[in-house]
């Protein structure tokens, strides 16, 4: 055990050599394995929704997943809480990282325990999700089943607090290889801040009854993507996130994409998203939600069957 450890973390320290700190795409150092748990600081805006039932936008997914047979169906969607986070990752295991993640609500699926006996659970999934470079790709499609794509971010600091985003996914461009940005935002947002000064914690989620608890099936991968990044996995996962700070704000969101990412005035993008005008049906155009500054974000070892 300490011995492997120790490899893991020798191998660790190579890498992190090797990059000399560069964390990007342009790195030529090899993306190595770096298995969970992985402990990580940044900042975290986040906006949550409270979701009917019913069909999904095909936005959910991003075009690898959509297309993957039974990938879409591997769990039943019903609703009740959704949610988008926008994450500044200053440190990981991995090197800094932007991320854009869509949780569209809870999901229904069959769980098998190592003695063959299955149950229905109830858990919250991330359908669709971006990073800014192929280490934490990678890594995250392997560890956690979380279907992370390739996305350059764009961020505005603003003297009165605000700030703004907008992201630009390597795979909304109609190229296989997901080789380079879109020229236009897949989302944008503006976050102001109303009301500062509170703690908050994932542990929240548990005295007001909410299941943090992430379940993920197998993902398709992709061996033409550019960096090699879009691994697949042949088993589910579910993971128990963390998230906690102790300087919080309370805000508001602009979610107006103004003309998207849209083709013409089609309606939709050139891999068929649909084009709405607050981002997701249903999301007002202001929406409340929370930044957290400076947080302790953590993704433990997950749980593996199937
Ligand atoms: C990657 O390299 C290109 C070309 O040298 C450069 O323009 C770009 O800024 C680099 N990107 C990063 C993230 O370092
Ligand atoms: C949360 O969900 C997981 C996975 O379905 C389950 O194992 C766990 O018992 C649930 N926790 C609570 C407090 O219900
Ligand atoms: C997010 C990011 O840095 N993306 C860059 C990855 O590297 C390619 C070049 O190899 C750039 O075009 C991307 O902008």
């Amino acid at each position: 055990m300490r011995l492997s450890a120790a490899l893991v973390s020798s191998a660790v320290a190579t890498a992190a050599k090797a990059l000399g700190d560069d964390w990007t795409n342009n790195s030529t150092a090899p993306i190595e394995q770096v298995p969970a748990p992985w402990a990580l600081h940044g900042t975290v805006y986040s906006v949550a929704s409270v979701l009917p039932p019913g069909e999904l936008p095909a936005k959910a997914y991003g075009p690898l997943e959509r297309a993957a047979p039974g990938y879409t169906t591997a769990a039943e969607y019903v609703g009740l809480l959704g949610m988008i986070q926008i994450i500044r990752y200053t440190d990981s295991p991995v090197g800094p990282y932007d991320e854009l993640l869509i949780v569209p609500g809870y999901f229904k699926y069959a769980h098998v325990d190592a003695q063959g006996r299955t149950t229905e659970r109830l858990n919250p999934s991330i359908t669709r999700i971006y990073v800014s470079q192929k280490y934490t790709a990678r890594n995250g499609r392997l560890n956690w089943n979380i279907p992370k794509h390739l996305a350059k971010f764009d961020w505005t600091d603003e003297p009165d607090g605000s700030t703004t985003v907008k992201v630009y996914p390597f795979d909304t461009t109609g190229d296989a290889s997901e080789s380079g940005p879109a020229a236009l935002p897949f989302f944008q947002t503006t976050f102001t801040p109303v009301l500062g000064g509170l703690p908050f914690s994932t542990d929240l989620y548990e005295w007001i009854g909410i299941n943090a608890t992430l379940a993920q099936p197998p993902l398709p991968g992709n061996p033409a993507s550019r960096y090699g990044e879009l691994a697949g996995t042949a088993r589910w996962r579910a993971v128990v996130p963390g998230q906690a700070s102790r300087r919080s704000s309370l805000g508001l969101f602009d979610m107006d994409q103004g003309r998207g990412d849209q083709v013409g005035d089609t309606g939709r993008n050139p891999v068929g998203d649909e084009f709405f005008r607050n981002f997701w049906p249903g999301t007002p155009g202001l929406a409340l939600g929370l930044k957290m500054e400076n947080a302790d974000i953590s993704f433990g070892e997950p749980e593996i069957w199937g």
